[in-house]
């Protein structure tokens, strides 16, 4: 059923991939193992695209069609109302426009507690230093799928530090070119391979407080 899903998905069949989400949350499968699926089948479409045999606009079809699904899937979510950990700022760097992977940390992580400012897609480095300032921020998420975000990630670190707020705030990086190599080059505290993996960054990170 995996296997269909991925291959759905990498095929761009908009219909087949929901009515297979649908039936996988139906029989009781872990949306966050569903959303697995559809990275890979994202994934495959990457490929694709790469080899020549996919064009920008299957890459637009695809990130329709993963969204879809992923609004199917967060509602099935559950989001802890209880407690509020810290905030984070997230967003996807300047020049860049990806922004499926950046929702979904996100999601996860409203969704594990945390306030998150998302800040959007093609974020200047101000405006990541003005939301650290202006919401008290513990930790700052940096996307970027492109390996010219590598720099603007590199420099939007530059800018946090240039104002005073690096020693006080961690700062994590993802996105699919992400690894321990890009995290090093560019500064950052610890890079997360997926949206699960920036939730227990922050909450090694954050001491969980609890709201009156
Ligand atoms: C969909 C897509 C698009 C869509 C994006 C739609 C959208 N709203 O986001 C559109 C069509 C707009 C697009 C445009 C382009 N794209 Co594009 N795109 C993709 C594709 C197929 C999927 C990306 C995706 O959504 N993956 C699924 C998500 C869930 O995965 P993810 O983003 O990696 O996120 C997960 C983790 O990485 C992690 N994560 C993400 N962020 C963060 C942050 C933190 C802090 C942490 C801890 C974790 C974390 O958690 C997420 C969930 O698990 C990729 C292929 C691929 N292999 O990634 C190419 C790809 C990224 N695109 C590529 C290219 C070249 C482009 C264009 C330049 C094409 C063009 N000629 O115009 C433009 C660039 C536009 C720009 N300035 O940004 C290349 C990049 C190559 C490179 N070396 O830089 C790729 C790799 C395709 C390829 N194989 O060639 N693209």
């Amino acid at each position: 059923m995996t296997d269909q899903l991925i291959k759905a998905l990498s095929d761009l069949e908009e219909e087949l991939v929901l009515k297979l989400v649908q039936e996988r949350l139906d029989g009781g499968d872990d949306p966050l193992a569903i959303l697995d699926a559809c990275r890979e089948g994202m994934a495959q479409v990457g490929k694709r695209y790469e080899d020549g045999e996919y064009y920008v606009s299957d890459l637009i079809m695809a990130g329709e069609i993963f969204k879809q699904a992923n609004a199917i899937l967060s509602e099935k979510i559950q989001v802890d109302t209880g407690k509020k950990r810290g905030t984070v700022v997230m967003g996807t760097v300047e020049g860049d426009i990806h922004d499926i992977g950046k929702d979904l940390v996100v999601g996860l992580l409203k969704a594990g507690g945390y306030e998150v400012i998302d800040l959007g897609v093609d974020v200047p480095a101000a405006k990541f230093v003005n939301a650290v300032t202006e919401h008290s921020a513990s930790v700052v998420g940096l996307s970027g799928l492109l390996t010219t975000s590598f720099d603007a990630m590199k420099d939007t670190i530059a800018a946090l530090d240039a104002a005073g707020l690096r020693p006080k705030v961690k700062v994590m990086v993802g996105g699919g070119p992400v690894n321990e190599q890009v995290r090093d080059y560019v500064g950052a505290d610890a890079m997360g391979a997926d949206a699960q993996a920036a939730v227990t960054l922050c909450n090694g990170w954050i001491e969980s407080v609890e709201v009156a």
